[in-house]
C-alpha cells in the first residue's frame, strides 16, 4: 500500500545550539553511557567515539527533517551508485560544516584533550582507490549542500584501500582495517536487508491469464544488510545518506554439518557469503575479471535496486512513475549490471511489459564513464554471467537484440558498426561489454571533461553516439571547496574571509573579488605567509615520518595520485635526475632549491608502476645524499597516499605536477585541489587541465607538451624515439645513467626494461616531451624568482577556481541529468 504523505508541519530544526559547556557535558555523557569509560580511564580512542558521537548527535534532527521532508513533497530522488567511495575522515568535515569546531576544541580542552590529536586518530575510510572514489565522496557533500534529496549507495568493505608501506624502497601492500575500533558512524539497519541470489536457472512460468513469464531461481542465497551513514551539508543545509552493503550469509552456521563434526564446514557458507564485502579491489586501471569482482557488482546493483524499488512503491504504489521519481547515476560501468536487475525486477517480478520496463528503465538511468583506457573497459565473459546470473544473460541478449535493430533499420549500420554497438564483443571468446550495456540503457551518459567527453564520442562511443546522438554530454569534474580549502587550509580561508569577507564560504565565485589583491604587496605578502606556515607543517612530517630535512624556502613540487605510466611519475623522475646532473656540472648558477615531492600506492600486480616508486626512493637516496647537491635538490617519496595527507600536502605545495600523457587523464580532480590552494599547475592538455588554463588564463599556468591529437598522430606513425633520443644530448646521458644502475649498484639491471621501452615503443611519450617539459621547468624556476609573479599567478589561482566547486558539477547533473530542481541556498 503506498504510504500518504506524512503531514507532519515540523519546521527545518534549528542547529542545536552548543557552547563549550554543553558540548563538554555532551561528550562526557556519550563517554560514560554510550562507550561505558570512566574519564579517569578513558584512552584517546574513547574520547574520539564519544566525540563523534557527540558530532552526530547533532546532524540527527537534521538527518531525520531531511528525509521526513522528502517524504512530504514527493521530490525526486537522487540515487548515486558507486563502487567506491573514498570518503577519508568525518569528524572534522561534520564538526566544521554545523559550526561546532570552535566549541568541540574549547571542550576537549577543559577535558585535557587535543582536538587534534582526536582529528588525527580517526582512520581514514578509504573505500575507493583514487579519482574515480573520491569524487563520489566531493558529490555526496555537494548533494547535501545544495539540499538535493540523495543517496549513496556503495559496498562497506571490511578492508579498504591497503596500507602502503616501504621495504627497501619497494611497495609493500599490507591490510587496512578502518573498522578495528568500531565506527560511530554508521548505523546498522537490520530491517533493510534484502535476499541477493547467484547461479541456477530460469523458469518458463504462465500465469493464470496465459502470460508467459520468466522466473529466476538462484540457487545460492546471501544477504545485503545496510549501514547507513549521515552526510552532511555546508551549514547543515540538508543531511543525505550513505547505505553501504554488507555481505552476510542466510544461515550463520550450518548446525547438521557441526553436529556431526565439521565444525569448518559448518562455517564455509558463512565464509563464503561475507568474502564478497569483505575487501576492496585495489586495481583503478585494468578490469579485474575476476568472478569475486563480478558477485560484488552484482550483490550492490542488486540490493541497491531493490531497496529503491521498495521505497519507490511504499510511497506511490506504482512503478509507472519510477522515472519522473527516481534518478540513478551509475559511477562507472561498474554497477552497469542494475540496468538488467531494474529489467528483470519491473518484468519478472511486477508483470510490466517490456518495452514500458525499458522506457522506464532508460529514464531511470544515467551513466558516468571516467576512463578511456582501453584494459580499463569492463567486459564479462559470457559463459560467467550465464552461470552466475542467467536471467540477466538472458535480458542482456533481448536488449541487444533491439539495439541491433535499431542499428540496422534505422541507421543503416554497416557491418562494422553493427559489431561495435553490439553488448557482445565477438573478437575472442564471446564477452558482454559493461560500457555498451549502460549506454543503451541510460537516457545520459557523461564524460568528466570537456576533452573527454569530445573523445568519447570520437573513440570507444562513436558509433553509439551516432545512434543515439542526442545522449552524451559533459559535466566537468568538480571537487567540495568545504574540505579542500576551508577545513585543510584554514590559514587561508582566514586569510581570504579578512581580505575580501564571508561570503565566498557559501557562493564560491566571490573568490573572484580575490583577484583585485593578486598585486598587491602586502596581500601577497600575508597569502605567502600561510603558504610558508603550511610548509613548515608539511616538512615536520617529512622529518618525522622519513627523517629527511626539507627546507621550507624551498619550491615545494608535488605530484601526488595513484603511480600509473600514463600519468608519468616517470617523466618527473626523470627530471629529476637531469636536474641532479645539471647541479653538479654547474655548481656556479643561481639554481632554484626544490623539493620533488611524490605519493601514491601502485596496482599490486602493475609491475611497472612499483618499478616508478623503487626508482623514486633509489634516485632521491642518492640524490639527498651528495653533498655536491648541496641540498638545492631533494626527492621524497611518502608513503601510504590517502586522503588525510593530501590533506596535509595541498595546502603546501607550490607547484603542481599534472603531465599525463595528453588524451589519458579523463578529467584529474587533484589539479583543482591544488588550484584551490594557490598551487601553480605544470600540466599538459589533459583533462580537466585544458579547462583550468581557460579560467586561470594562459598567463597564469605552466603548459607544456604534445596535445591530444599530436600524440594520437604520433602513435599512428609507429616511429621509435631512439633517433630523437639521441638527439637530445641531456635526455639521453639521463636514461644511460638509470638504465646502466647508476641509482641501482645493487643491481644494476633494475631499470633497463623500463628504459629500454622508452627506446623502443614509448607509448606515453615520455620521451617525446621531456625536453618541452624540461623548458616549461625553467619557465617555472624563472617565474620563482620573481616572487612578485609567483604570487600573483599563485592568487590567481585561488581567485579563479569556483568553477571548479562539485557544486557547479552537481547542480549541472540536477539539471540536465537528473531532472531535479534545486532549491535556492
Ligand atoms: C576501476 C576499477 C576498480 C577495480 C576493478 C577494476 C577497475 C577497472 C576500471 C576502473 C576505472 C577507474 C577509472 C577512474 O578512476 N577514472 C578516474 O576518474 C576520475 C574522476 O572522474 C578522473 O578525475 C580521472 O582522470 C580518472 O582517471
Amino acid at each position: 500500500m503506498p504510504q500518504k504523505p506524512i503531514a507532519y508541519d515540523v519546521p527545518t530544526p534549528e542547529l542545536r545550539a552548543a557552547t563549550a559547556e554543553s558540548i563538554q557535558a555532551e561528550i562526557l555523557a556519550r563517554l560514560i553511557y554510550s562507550i561505558g569509560k570512566d574519564p579517569i580511564v578513558a584512552r584517546p580512542h574513547d574520547w574520539l567515539a564519544a566525540t563523534i558521537m557527540t558530532v552526530r548527535d547533532h546532524v540527527m534532527d537534521r538527518w531525520m527533517e531531511s528525509s521526513r521532508e522528502t517524504w512530504r513533497t514527493s521530490h525526486k530522488r537522487v540515487y548515486y551508485l558507486s563502487l567506491e567511495f573514498l570518503i577519508g575522515r568525518l569528524m572534522r568535515d561534520a564538526m566544521s560544516n554545523v559550526g561546532l569546531m570552535e566549541p568541540v576544541r574549547e571542550a576537549l580542552k577543559n577535558l585535557n584533550v587535543d582536538l587534534g590529536d582526536l582529528i588525527n586518530l580517526e582512520p581514514d575510510a578509504a573505500l575507493g582507490n583514487g579519482g574515480l572514489g573520491r569524487l563520489a565522496a566531493c558529490f555526496l557533500e555537494s548533494m547535501s549542500t545544495l539540499k538535493i534529496p540523495a543517496y549513496g549507495y556503495g559496498i562497506r568493505y571490511v578492508h579498504g584501500l591497503f596500507r602502503q608501506e616501504m621495504s627497501e624502497g619497494w611497495q609493500v601492500e599490507l591490510p587496512e582495517e578502518w573498522l578495528a575500533h568500531g565506527n560511530p558512524w554508521e548505523f546498522e539497519r537490520r530491517e533493510s536487508a534484502y535476499e541477493v541470489g547467484f547461479g541456477g536457472h530460469v523458469e518458463s512460468v504462465t500465469d493464470p491469464d496465459g502470460e508467459v513469464r520468466q522466473e529466476w531461481r538462484p540457487n545460492d542465497h546471501l544477504m545485503a544488510v545496510a549501514f547507513d551513514t549521515p552526510i552532511v551539508g555546508w551549514r547543515g543545509a540538508r543531511v543525505n545518506t550513505l547505505r553501504l552493503w554488507s555481505a552476510q550469509p542466510i544461515d550463520p552456521i550450518l548446525l547438521d554439518k557441526f553436529n556431526a563434526g565439521d565444525h569448518i564446514g559448518a562455517l564455509e557458507e558463512s565464509a563464503k557469503a561475507e568474502a564478497i564485502t569483505r575487501v576492496l579491489y585495489p586495481a583503478d586501471s585494468t578490469a579485474a575479471g575476476q568472478e569475486l569482482r563480478l558477485r560484488q557488482e552484482f550483490f550492490f546493483s542488486s540490493a541497491s535496486l531493490q531497496d529503491i524499488v521498495r521505497r519507490h512503491l511504499q510511497q506511490y504504489g506504482d512503478l509507472g512513475s519510477l522515472a519522473d521519481k527516481v534518478a540513478v547515476q551509475l559511477n562507472d560501468t561498474h554497477p552497469a549490471i542494475s540496468i538488467a536487475e531494474l529489467m528483470r525486477i519491473l518484468v519478472d517480478e511486477n508483470g510490466l511489459k517490456w518495452d514500458e520496463a525499458w522506457k522506464l528503465t532508460k529514464g531511470t538511468f544515467g551513466y558516468t564513464n571516467h576512463t578511456l583506457l582501453p584494459e580499463a573497459l569492463e567486459s564479462w565473459p559470457v559463459f560467467l554471467l550465464e552461470r552466475l546470473l542467467p536471467r540477466h544473460m538472458q535480458i542482456v541478449y533481448q536488449i541487444n537484440a533491439d539495439v541491433l535493430a535499431d542499428a540496422r533499420d534505422r541507421a543503416n549500420f554497416s557491418d562494422a558498426q553493427i559489431a561495435n554497438v553490439s553488448l557482445i564483443d565477438e573478437a575472442g571468446g564471446r564477452r558482454v561489454r559493461m560500457g555498451q550495456l549502460a549506454f543503451v540503457g541510460s537516457h545520459s551518459i557523461n564524460g568528466v571533461s570537456a576533452l573527454h567527453t569530445q573523445l568519447m564520442k570520437q573513440t570507444v562511443f562513436s558509433d553509439l553516439h551516432k545512434l543515439y546522438p542526442d545522449r552524451i554530454n559533459n559535466k566537468t569534474n568538480g571537487i567540495t571547496p568545504r574540505r579542500w580549502l576551508m577545513q585543510c587550509n584554514p590559514g587561508l580561508t582566514q586569510l581570504i574571509a579578512d581580505t575580501i569577507g564571508p561570503a565566498f564560504l557559501d557562493d564560491i565565485d566571490r573568490l573572484k573579488d580575490l583577484d583585485g589583491f593578486a598585486e598587491d604587496a602586502g596581500f601577497q605578502a600575508r597569502f605567502a605567509q600561510v603558504k610558508l606556515e603550511n610548509k613548515r607543517k608539511l616538512a615536520q612530517l617529512i622529518q618525522d615520518r622519513l627523517g629527511i630535512k626539507v627546507s621550507p624556502d624551498a619550491m615545494f613540487d608535488v605530484q601526488i595520485k595513484r603511480i600509473h605510466e600514463y600519468k608519468r611519475q616517470l617523466l618527473n623522475i626523470i627530471h629529476a635526475v637531469a636536474m641532479y646532473d645539471e647541479i653538479r656540472a654547474h655548481p656556479e648558477r643561481d639554481w632554484v632549491p626544490r623539493v620533488k615531492i611524490f605519493a601514491g600506492k601502485a596496482a599490486p600486480g602493475y609491475w611497472n608502476a612499483k618499478l616508478i616508486i623503487k626508482l623514486i626512493n633509489d634516485v632521491a637516496k642518492v640524490i639527498n645524499n651528495d653533498p655536491a647537491v648541496r641540498g638545492l635538490l631533494k626527492v621524497v617519496f611518502l608513503p601510504n597516499y590517502n586522503v588525510s595527507l593530501a590533506e596535509v600536502i595541498v595546502p603546501a605545495a607550490d607547484l603542481s605536477e599534472q603531465i599525463s600523457t595528453a588524451g589519458m587523464e579523463a578529467s584529474g580532480t587533484g589539479n583543482m585541489k591544488f588550484m584551490a590552494n594557490g598551487a601553480i599547475t605544470i600540466g599538459t592538455m589533459d583533462g580537466a587541465n585544458v579547462e583550468m588554463h581557460e579560467e586561470v588564463g594562459a598567463d597564469n599556468i605552466v603548459i607544456f607538451g604534445m596535445t591530444a591529437q599530436e600524440v594520437e598522430d604520433m602513435r599512428a606513425e609507429r616511429t621509435t624515439p631512439k633517433q630523437m633520443i639521441d638527439a637530445s644530448p641531456r635526455l639521453h646521458e639521463v636514461l644511460e645513467t638509470i638504465a646502466t644502475g647508476v641509482f641501482s649498484p645493487d643491481d644494476p639491471d633494475r631499470y633497463r626494461d623500463l628504459i629500454g621501452g622508452l627506446y623502443e615503443h614509448d607509448w606515453f611519450m615520455v620521451t617525446r616531451d621531456f625536453d618541452a617539459y624540461a623548458k616549461a621547468q625553467n619557465e617555472v624556476d624563472a617565474i620563482w624568482r620573481d616572487k612578485t609573479q609567483w604570487n600573483a599567478m599563485a592568487i590567481r589561482n585561488t581567485a579563479r577556481v569556483g568553477f571548479f566547486s562539485s557544486d557547479r558539477t552537481i547542480g549541472q547533473y540536477a539539471q540536465d541529468i537528473w531532472g531535479v530542481t534545486v532549491p535556492s541556498r
